[in-house]
C-alpha cells in the first residue's frame, strides 16, 4: 500500500488572531503524531507579530507539516462595518476563498478532507463542495456557544428573554455577544449567515472535554433539536500546549519564570486577558489597586493595544509609577508577550484571572489552575458559565460588559478564589479529568481515532470511484 493510500491528508484553514491560530497549530500537530498528513494553509499576511512568530517557530519545530501561503487579496476598509483588526482579516479571508480552489487542486496526494476556521463557513464550503471534498470545521470556542451558535437563528425570543436551548441551562441576554444585538455589525453578519450554512459541513472538531462540559456535549450528542442542526461533533479536547509556543523573554532582566521559580508553590495568581483585548486606561489602574489590596503575590500581564503589545509606552507609563512601585514589592508586572503554557504549568501559580477566552480556559483546565472569570467580550460570557458550573473557576456575573470594576471588589474576588481550598480541589479534578480523556481509551482518544478512521474512509472512498 502506498503512502498516500495508508494515511488520511488533510489540510488546515485557520483564521486571523493568536486565538485562532495556536489551537489550529496544536491541532496540525496533534494529527500529526497521529499519521494524518497535515498541510497548514497559512493566509498572509498576518496581523499580529506574535503570529508571524510562532508561526516560524512552529515550521521549524514540525517539518512534517506542510505550510503553504495563501495571499489575500487587498480589503478595502469603507466595504466593511468594523474597525477590529482581526474582523477585518476575517472578512478578507472570507473574500479571498475563491483562490482556495487552485490551491487545493495543487496538493498531493490528494486531500481526505478540510478543516476550515468557524468564521469562514459560508465562503469556504462552495468551494469544497464544488471539489467534493469532504468539509469540517475547527469550532474554537466552547461546546456551549457551539450550541449557541446553531440555535439562535432559528429561536424566537423576545427583547428580554433568556435564550433557551433544549437541554442545556437557559443563556442570559446579558451573555450574549453585543455585537450580535447590533444587526449591521461585520459579527452579526458573518454569525448569522455561517450558522445558516452549518448542516452542509460533515462534522465539528471541537477543543473541549466531557468533564469540562458534560451537559452540552450529552444535549449535542443525544437532544432531538441540537443533533438536527449540528452535525456530529468530535469533541477532542484538551490539545496540549506544545513545545514551539515556548518563547525566549531572555532579554528582560526578570523573566516572568525565573520570577516564579523565587515564589512558593501555589501562591501567585497569574493576571492575563489574552491576545486581544485592550484595556481602558482607569480599568487598568483599578486592577494595579486590586491586586496590592488582595495582598496575593501576583505575575500581571498588562495590555492596552489590541494587536500586540510591544508599543512605544513603558508599562510604568500606562499602570502608573506611583503604583508600579507599590506592586514591584508583591509581583511582577509585564508588558511583553509570555509563554502562557509555562505559566499556568509552573507550580508556584496557582490561579488565574482570565476573560475566558476558549485556549485560556483549556489551557487552565489541562494544568488543574482555578480561574476567576473576568470576561470582556464576544463569546468570553457563555464561556465565563462553563468555567463555573465545571468546577473550574468563580464567575461574578455582576460584573458587565466595559463596566468599570473598583479594585476594593477585585482584590476581595481574587482573595476568595485564591483562599477557596474547595475550588483548588474542583480545579485539579477537572485536569486529571482532562487527561483522561486524551489518554488511551479516553472520551476525547477514542473521537479522535473515530475522525481519523473517517477521513481514511473518505480517502479509500474517492480513490475508488475515481
Ligand atoms: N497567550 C500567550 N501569551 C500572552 C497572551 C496570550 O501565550 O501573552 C496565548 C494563550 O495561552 C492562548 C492564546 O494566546 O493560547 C489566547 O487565546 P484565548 O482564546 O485565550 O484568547 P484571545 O486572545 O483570543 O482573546
Ligand atoms: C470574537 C472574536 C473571535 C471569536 C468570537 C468572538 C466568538 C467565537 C464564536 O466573539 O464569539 C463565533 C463567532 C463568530 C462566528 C462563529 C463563532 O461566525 O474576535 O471567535
Amino acid at each position: 500500500m502506498s503512502a498516500s493510500e495508508s494515511h488520511a491528508h488533510v489540510a488546515l484553514l485557520p483564521s486571523a488572531g493568536m486565538g485562532h491560530l495556536t489551537p489550529f497549530l496544536r491541532l496540525a500537530a496533534l494529527l500529526a503524531c497521529n499519521d494524518v498528513m497535515v498541510t497548514l494553509i497559512i493566509t498572509r499576511p498576518a496581523v499580529s507579530l506574535a503570529e508571524s512568530q510562532l508561526l516560524s517557530r512552529f515550521r521549524s519545530s514540525l517539518p512534517q507539516v506542510k505550510l503553504v501561503d495563501l495571499h489575500l487579496l487587498p480589503l478595502d476598509p469603507t466595504t466593511v462595518n468594523s474597525s477590529d483588526p482581526f474582523w477585518l482579516r476575517f472578512e478578507a479571508i472570507r473574500r479571498s476563498s475563491h483562490l482556495l480552489s487552485p490551491l487545493i487542486l495543487s496538493l498531493e496526494p490528494p486531500l481526505s478532507a478540510f478543516v476550515l476556521d468557524m468564521t469562514l463557513i459560508s465562503p469556504v464550503i462552495p468551494v469544497t463542495h464544488a471539489l467534493s471534498l469532504p468539509s469540517f470545521i475547527f469550532f474554537t470556542s466552547s461546546v456551549k456557544m457551539l450550541s449557541f451558535f446553531s440555535y439562535l437563528p432559528t429561536a424566537s425570543f423576545s427583547d428580554h428573554d433568556d435564550l433557551s436551548i433544549p437541554g442545556i441551562s437557559p443563556i442570559p441576554r446579558s451573555s450574549i455577544p453585543p455585537l450580535l444585538l447590533m444587526p449591521d455589525s461585520l459579527f452579526a453578519n458573518i454569525f448569522f449567515q455561517d450558522s445558516a450554512n452549518l448542516a452542509k459541513l460533515d462534522g465539528v472538531l471541537i477543543n473541549s472535554f466531557k468533564n469540562l462540559e458534560p451537559e452540552t456535549i450529552e444535549a449535542i450528542n443525544g437532544g432531538e433539536i441540537l443533533r438536527k442542526l449540528i452535525p456530529p461533533v468530535f469533541d477532542i479536547g484538551p490539545f496540549m500546549p506544545c513545545e514551539f509556543e515556548n518563547v525566549d523573554n531572555g532579554n528582560s532582566v526578570v523573566t516572568p519564570l525565573k520570577w516564579l521559580d523565587e515564589q512558593p508553590q501555589d501562591s501567585v495568581v497569574y493576571v492575563s486577558f489574552g491576545s486581544r483585548t485592550a484595556m481602558k486606561r482607569d480599568q487598568v489602574r483599578e486592577i494595579g489597586d486590586g491586586l496590592l489590596k488582595s495582598g496575593c503575590r501576583f505575575l500581571w500581564i498588562v495590555k492596552d493595544k489590541s494587536v500586540d503589545r510591544d508599543e512605544e509606552e513603558e508599562v510604568e507609563e500606562i499602570v502608573g509609577r506611583e503604583l508600579i512601585a507599590k506592586l514591584k514589592k508583591n509581583g511582577l508586572v509585564v508588558k511583553t508577550w509570555v509563554d502562557q503554557r509555562q505559566i499556568l504549568g509552573h507550580r508556584s501559580v496557582g490561579g488565574f484571572v482570565s476573560h475566558c477566552g476558549w485556549n485560556s480556559v483549556t489551557e487552565a483546565a489541562w494544568y488543574g489552575v482555578r480561574i476567576l472569570a473576568w470576561p470582556q467580550h464576544g463569546d468570553q460570557r457563555i464561556n465565563a458559565d462553563v468555567v463555573e458550573k465545571s468546577g473550574l473557576g468563580v464567575w461574578e456575573e455582576k460584573w458587565g460588559w466595559g463596566q468599570e470594576v473598583k479594585g476594593e471588589e477585585i482584590g476581595k474576588r481574587i482573595k476568595d478564589m485564591m483562599n477557596d481550598e474547595s475550588l483548588k480541589k474542583s480545579a485539579e479534578q477537572l485536569r486529571d479529568a482532562a487527561r483522561e480523556a486524551v489518554g488511551d481509551g479516553g472520551t476525547s482518544h477514542v473521537a479522535l481515532q473515530r475522525l481519523i478512521g473517517e477521513w481514511k474512509k473518505k480517502k479509500m472512498n474517492t480513490s475508488a470511484t475515481a
